[in-house]
């Protein structure tokens, strides 16, 4: 069966250990709503099932939803009609406020298995017992964009993950980048006014391209580790699916015996790292501004469900001690080189939600929440987190109670005396609301020193003192190991990215001083960077200490950690009538051999008829479907279609981008016409693959598994004649 991209509005829901019961039958697709209320997501249907009328908040029927209450056919309207003045008030609060930052954002259910037990290490109980299922919702966001911004901004990517456990709530709250841009959390403020809109214009929107964002960067030496990974690809991934995940700070693992074992979490996506290029960004967030939403909707749908390994990295104060860095400096990782990652568990995602606003924007993550056996390290970052969530929930959310809404709500037992409060969901009942109490067993539940979570007992001493400490002051070696990791394709990318936000500070100091950082990175890339912005090369800013040359760490790359194949990429097909049936079904089946998916663009929605007069719907008209959705693309007009296309300015764009953005275009014969119009030079290079029969589709559909023809970039882009040097032989 082939593999067409699912429009995405049919559910595919797969079992999930706590998942809610289905409603009634009869009420599966609810006119109006399924009010959930209480504390497990148990869903109560307060719609008549039967006839499903219309009714108020209060459940009064309706009788007219169509028109107020008026004197006469022309008014005035009535203070009267409590219907009207209902909607309309629910309708004026219906907002709440978005998140400070990570405002957009996208969320999934999905379930998380332990493949290999850390019981040696934690009492967590979701670390220890292999083959269990614990259910989890993760949501993915940009950070500082508003709600309503665009998918593919140059920014940080949120991914946080809320596990259900039998001990609670344990949320891992992490991006997809393992190291931040400042040390202590009293920086945090600062950091995000800086690259928010500006304040006084409240513009520019969701990015860091501008004078605030940069004036703050080049101030903050501490940030620049973080700021090659933010010029890098990470920031532009192809999908939420193709991204990798770090909790970022150290954390502990204490096990029954109160041993204390420091450990960092990371997220590997199965599908493989993929990004876009910074063009192909721009231009997809005007094609497509929900792009990383809908292919994570899409994928579900479609039952390709996404999976990552939870890995983590394990050590002790010896080990650290033999670090040359803190690993309590949210500014450094931990290669994997040096301490190995050890992959305990996989995540899957498989079931989208039900109602956005219900959960993905009521969700309520903190890094607070964590059950027994998961402890704290002394990360000042952490500590200013650790304060930051539950206080913005309130703020956000409105009542203390948020953790009754389902979304938020543990699927264990929650037994305790808190009260009241606005919204109150889950009301005890009996006598006793305090405890001690001398109640017996109708006295409520009472605190279990066994069962309980207990804080490493770390010893401390110390002043009481406003400082940074010296092992804190390496600011750039981390910054060149990264650079080197790179290969050279991504580390023109990173050029790139620097000349083009750097170009957009309007103060020409501004962008002086952020070179001056980058000559205690890499010579190369500060000449490259400084050049590109016509400017001399400035002095090296003041280092607190002498950059070291780490050993490269490949596993920095995303190219170097790319899919094994194009499963679950997208094709984009472009057909006309006359299309050759034959090569077109060919195509299909060697999409449908690797799991990836196909969308047929067309001249009209209509759709096409092909040789053999088979019609095929389209997916998409052309002027609607930019090449850049598509991770490759197969052009296979006919002779005449050919030609139709040839004169049309947009078929030229979709083919002149796919080349400029090294894809591989599969194609047919006739498709000559439309390259020559588009200017593809006569001679073609490896990425253009004739489609003359099955097996060509077949090795074309292959080949798209490398995902992209690196190596044309050198061809097509001027600035790389002056970033770095063209890697391919002589
Ligand atoms: Fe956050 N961060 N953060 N952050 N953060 C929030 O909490 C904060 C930091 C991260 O999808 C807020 O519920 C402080 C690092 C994610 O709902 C807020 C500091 C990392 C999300 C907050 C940091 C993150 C947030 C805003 C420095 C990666 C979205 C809304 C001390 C490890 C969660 C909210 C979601 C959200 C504070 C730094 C990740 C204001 C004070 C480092 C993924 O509480």
């Amino acid at each position: 069966m082939a593999k067409e991209s699912k429009r995405g509005d049919g559910k595919k829901a797969a079992e999930t250990p706590a998942k809610a019961p289905p409603l009634p039958a009869g009420a599966d697709q609810p006119t109006c709503f399924a009010e959930a209320v209480g504390t497990g997501g148990e869903t109560h249907q307060t719609t008549d099932d039967v006839n499903q009328t219309l009714t108020t908040q209060q459940g009064v029927p309706i009788a007219d939803n169509q028109n107020s209450l008026k004197v006469g056919s022309r008014g005035p309207t009535l203070l009267e009609d409590f219907i009207l003045r209902e909607k309309i008030f629910h309708f004026d609060h219906e907002r709440i406020p978005e998140r400070v930052v990570h405002a957009r954002g996208y969320g999934a259910h999905g379930v998380f298995e332990l493949t290999n037990s850390l019981a040696e290490f934690t009492t967590a109980d979701v670390l220890s017992k292999v083959g269990q299922q614990t259910e989890v919702f993760v949501r993915f966001s940009t950070v500082a964009g508003r709600a309503g911004s665009f998918d593919l901004a140059r920014d940080v990517r949120g991914f946080a993950v809320k596990f259900y456990t039998r001990q609670g709530n344990w949320d891992l709250v992490g991006n997809n980048i393992p190291v931040f841009f400042v040390q202590d959390a009293i920086k945090f403020p600062d950091l995000v006014h800086a690259v928010k809109e500006e304040p006084d214009r409240a513009f520019p929107q969701a990015q860091s391209a501008h004078d605030n964002f940069w004036d703050f960067a080049s101030l903050m030496p501490e940030a620049w580790h973080m700021v090659m990974w933010q010029m890098s690809d990470r920031t532009i991934p192809r999908s939420f699916r193709t991204m990798e995940g770090f909790g970022v700070h150290s954390f502990r693992l204490v096990n029954a015996e109160g041993a204390s074992t420091f450990v960092k979490f990371h997220w590997k996506p199965r599908q493989g790292l993929q990004s876009v290029l910074w063009n192909e960004a721009v231009k997809i967030n005007g094609a497509d501004p929900d792009f990383h939403r809908r292919d994570l909707w899409d994928a579900i749908n479609a039952g390709d469900f996404p999976q990552w390994d939870l890995a983590v990295q394990l050590f002790g104060d010896e080990d650290a001690a033999k670090f040359d860095f803190d690993h309590l400096d949210a500014t450094k990782l931990i290669p994997e080189e040096i301490v190995p990652l050890r992959i305990v568990g996989t995540m899957t995602l498989n079931r989208n939600v039900d109602n956005f606003f219900a959960e993905t924007e009521q969700v309520a993550f903190c890094t607070q929440n964590v059950p027994p056996g998961i402890d704290f390290s002394d990360d000042p970052l952490l500590h200013g987190r650790n304060f930051s969530y539950l206080d913005t929930q309130l703020k956000r959310l409105g009542s203390p109670n948020f953790t009754h809404l389902p979304i938020n709500a543990p699927r264990c037992p929650v037994m305790n005396f808190q009260q009241d409060g606005h919204m109150a969901m889950r009301n005890p009942k009996g006598r006793a609301n305090y405890e001690p109490n001398s109640w017996g067993a109708e006295g409520g539940p009472r605190e279990n020193a066994e069962a309980g979570h207990r804080s490493y007992p770390a010893p401390l001493e110390g002043e009481k003192r406003r400082v940074r400490s010296e092992t804190f002051s390496d600011h750039y070696s981390q910054a060149r190991q990264f650079f080197v990791s790179q290969t050279a394709v991504e580390q023109k990318h990173i050029g790139d990215a620097l000349v083009f936000e750097l170009s957009k500070c309007e103060r020409v100091d501004i962008r002086t001083r952020a070179v001056s950082h980058l000559r205690n990175i890499d010579e190369d890339l500060a000449t490259t960077v400084a050049d590109g912005l016509g400017m001399p090369l400035p002095d090296a800013a003041v280092a607190a200490r002498p950059t070291l040359d780490l050993a490269p760490s490949p596993a920095l790359s995303i190219i170097e950690n790319g899919p094994a194949s194009f499963k679950g990429r997208k094709v984009g097909i472009l057909l006309t009538d006359g299309t050759d049936a034959a090569i077109f079904a060919a195509l299909v089946k060697a999409v449908d051999g690797e799991a990836a998916v196909y969308e047929v663009i067309a001249p009209k929605i209509g759709g096409v008829t092909l040789d053999d007069g088979t019609k095929v719907a389209a997916r998409h008209k052309l002027d609607g479907a930019p090449s850049v959705l598509f991770d490759a693309v197969a052009i296979l007009p006919s002779e005449e279609g050919a030609q139709m296309l040839a004169s049309d300015a947009v078929a030229k764009d979709f083919v002149s981008d796919a080349f400029a953005h090294c894809k591989f275009i599969g194609h047919s014969a006739a498709a000559a016409e439309l390259f020559s119009e588009a200017r593809i030079p006569a001679e073609r290079d490896a990425g253009f693959i004739p489609l003359d029969g099955a097996k060509a589709c077949k090795s074309f559909i292959e080949q798209c598994g490398e995902l992209r023809l690196w190596t044309r970039e050198f061809d097509v882009d001027l600035d790389a004649k002056t970033v770095v040097t063209d890697p391919r032989p002589e």
